[in-house]
């Protein structure tokens, strides 16, 4: 009996079981009804007295050992489902995390401004709902402006008007009130405008606006930071050309075109066959403006820009659908580092 115990004990380490079947196999086999465990303890009644001692210690360690087993089996085949963890293969290849790429409008705005960054301009951001004198009083918008209008900017609340700010000259107005001049600020945020969406416009959209307010700025200053900015994000060649224009918080006001940048000014259905793409818009800050944010107009002088991030970012890379930048679509958002842009 002792070298059957022995037998019996060897089988139960040496067990490895790859389904709960099996498991129940082992159960039955060794401590079912007939099992080889539970014939043992019936043999073990018709021995001698003097060996009932010892065999019946080994016997019910035999016992217990099978148990043992048992219980670990069951829970190994909880953990891993319906394979026994021995069965699972470390060396294979485990599923790769799929890394995501910086969005375009993000690697457009990061390279505007570091441009700015090493004309000196400082970044600056502020809130998206605003009041209607950092968004609107405060830059010169008369009371009938069109922008006030409730069809053409979202308003949370009228008397008092509090609305999703429609540019982010509101920051520069903030800028004003809390920094000490000079003031050199670059402003990149979400600004919001009651549009209809199309391949051209969206209600959410993004700037980038530029403010520099200093004894002794003039136009040529404004010119030669426009020229610099052009030649840096559209290449060196890049030629330009400023057309007049008016903005209420700004005079006199200007659109700035680059050549294009696809065609090189020859022509294509980029810039619908005139060579050149209007980009930003800009001018000298208007002396009411100054007044209005309590800045001595006599001493002072500014320059401003804007530009939309979608637009310079659809003009430089040759995107078609504004659309594409907020459907996520990765096989769209990938290409723009996969060329190396970051
Ligand atoms: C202050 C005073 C003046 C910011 C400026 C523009 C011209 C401009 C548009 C470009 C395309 C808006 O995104 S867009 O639709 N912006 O043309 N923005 S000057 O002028 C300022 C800013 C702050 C205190």
């Amino acid at each position: 009996m002792v070298e059957k115990i022995q037998q019996l004990h060897a089988a139960i380490v040496a067990f490895r079981a790859a389904s709960r079947e099996e498991i129940e196999q082992f159960r039955v086999n060794f401590l079912g009804k007939k099992g080889s465990i539970t014939t043992l303890f019936d043999d073990f009644k018709s021995l001698p007295a003097g060996e009932k001692r010892t065999i019946g210690q080994a016997l019910n360690d035999l016992k217990t050992k099978a148990k043992e087993k048992l219980d670990a089996m069951k829970t190994t085949v909880e953990d891993t489902g319906d394979h026994p963890r021995e069965s699972l293969d470390a060396s294979r290849p485990g599923f790769p995390a799929r890394p995501g790429s910086r969005h375009p409008l993000s690697l457009v705005r990061n390279e505007i401004l570091e441009i700015f960054n090493r004309m000196g301009f400082a970044v600056s951001e502020g809130p998206e709902i605003e009041d209607d004198w950092h968004n609107f009083s405060a830059l010169n918008f008369p009371e009938e402006h069109p922008a006030r209008d409730m069809q053409d900017t979202f308003f949370a609340s009228k008397s008092p008007d509090i609305l999703l700010r429609t540019h982010t000259s509101s920051v520069q107005v903030r800028d004003m009130e809390s920094h000490p001049l000079p003031l050199r600020l670059v402003t990149p945020g979400r600004v919001f405008r009651n549009e209809a969406i199309s391949a051209r416009a969206h209600c959410i959209f993004h700037q980038v606006e530029a403010l520099y307010i200093d004894k002794d700025v003039s136009f040529a200053d404004l010119k030669q930071t426009l020229d610099f900015f052009a030649r840096e994000f559209f290449g060196p060649s890049t030629r330009v050309r400023l057309r007049p224009s008016f903005f209420p918080f700004t005079e006199p006001s200007a659109e700035m075109d680059v050549s294009c940048s696809l065609c090189g000014g020859t022509g294509c259905n980029v810039c619908k066959g005139t060579g050149w793409l209007e980009i930003m818009g800009c001018g000298m800050v208007d002396p009411n403006v100054l007044d209005l944010n309590g800045i001595d107009k006599e001493v002072y002088s500014g320059f401003a820009l804007g530009m939309g991030i979608e637009r310079v970012a659809m003009l430089k890379h040759g995107i078609r659908d504004l659309r594409l930048f907020f459907e996520n679509d990765v096989r769209f958002l990938e290409q723009f580092t996969a060329a190396g842009i970051q």
